[in-house]
């Protein structure tokens, strides 16, 4: 996969080179490529943002250096660096926004873009990016602004070490075991079961007996039902959305004791509970 990050601090990205994204770098699974927006302005003071129309506070960035940055990046990612022209069968890269106006990135999301051959991250400062270059970027990109949750950043750089991050521990060969992919928080719709190594008792704490049972049934049970416990306990919302249709009756019993009842496949938290 290729990933082109446009920023006008490419510092901020310093951390892609390190761990688990730094090393697909290096093993040539992700190329990942970070680009310093002013050098795409032409005046002498490199100037990357102006008043808003309509009045109002903070700056706005302007949309030619934009449009310049998106335009190389595009022909690069192609291999049409000299801009001969589409070949036909290239699929258009994706050209992700990060803003807390955007849709909701999730896990979903993340599986969808690790499918993608290119990524284009454009980071926003100040009040954000003129509207224009979003509708001229149609023509070129699939354009998705995205956001990371309900909370505001001064800019797109964090979020976009967030979504490299989930995308690109997806791509083949990022994550050295990929069974480790399979049974994590929201891979499933469900938070994560807790989890414990030695010792077996810890400041008077003893690991839940049913993990040393060597009884691997009823650990996959109880490991569910915590799940189960845990997501009704921290995220209820993401209940509504589990398809709850073809559970076992051990499954059922364990979401009535939390005071949910399955109706027409979908947990309905009872009234009294
Ligand atoms: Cl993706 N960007 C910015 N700037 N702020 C955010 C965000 C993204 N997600 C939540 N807040």
């Amino acid at each position: 996969m290729r990933i082109d990050v446009v920023s006008i601090f490419p510092e901020y990205l310093a951390p892609l080179e390190l761990s688990l994204i730094g090393k697909a770098r290096q093993d040539g699974l992700l190329d990942l490529r970070v680009h310093d927006l002013r050098d795409f302005t032409t005046d002498r003071h490199r100037t990357v943002d102006d008043t808003p129309y309509g009045g109002g506070a903070g700056m706005v960035m302007k949309p030619e250096p934009w449009a310049q940055a998106l335009t190389a990046v595009a022909a690069e990612g192609s291999g049409d660096a000299a801009g001969a022209g589409d070949s036909g069968d290239a699929r258009k890269p994706v050209l992700i926004v990060p803003s807390p106006a955007g849709e909701r990135f999730t896990q979903a999301t993340a599986h969808q873009l690790a499918e993608e051959e290119q990524l284009v991250f454009a980071c926003g400062r100040y009040e954000g990016i003129d509207e224009r270059v979003l509708e001229w970027a149609a023509d070129h990109f699939t354009v998705r602004p995205m956001s990371l949750g309900d909370y505001v950043l001064n800019g797109g750089e964090v979020a976009v070490l967030a979504m490299v991050e989930a995308i690109g521990r997806l791509l083949p060969g990022v994550v050295g075991n990929p069974e480790s992919l399979v049974e994590e928080s929201h891979s499933d719709g469900l938070l994560e079961y807790p989890v414990y190594t030695k010792p077996s008792s810890w400041r008077d704490r003893d690991v839940p007996a049913v993990l040393l049972s060597g009884n691997h049934g009823k650990i996959a049970q109880w490991r569910r039902h915590e799940q189960y416990r845990r997501t009704a306990e921290r995220r209820p919302d993401l209940l509504a959305e589990f398809d709850a249709g073809k559970l076992p009756r051990a499954d059922r019993t364990a979401f009535a004791d939390l005071g949910y009842d399955v109706v027409d496949g979908r947990l309905k938290r009872r009234p009294d509970a």
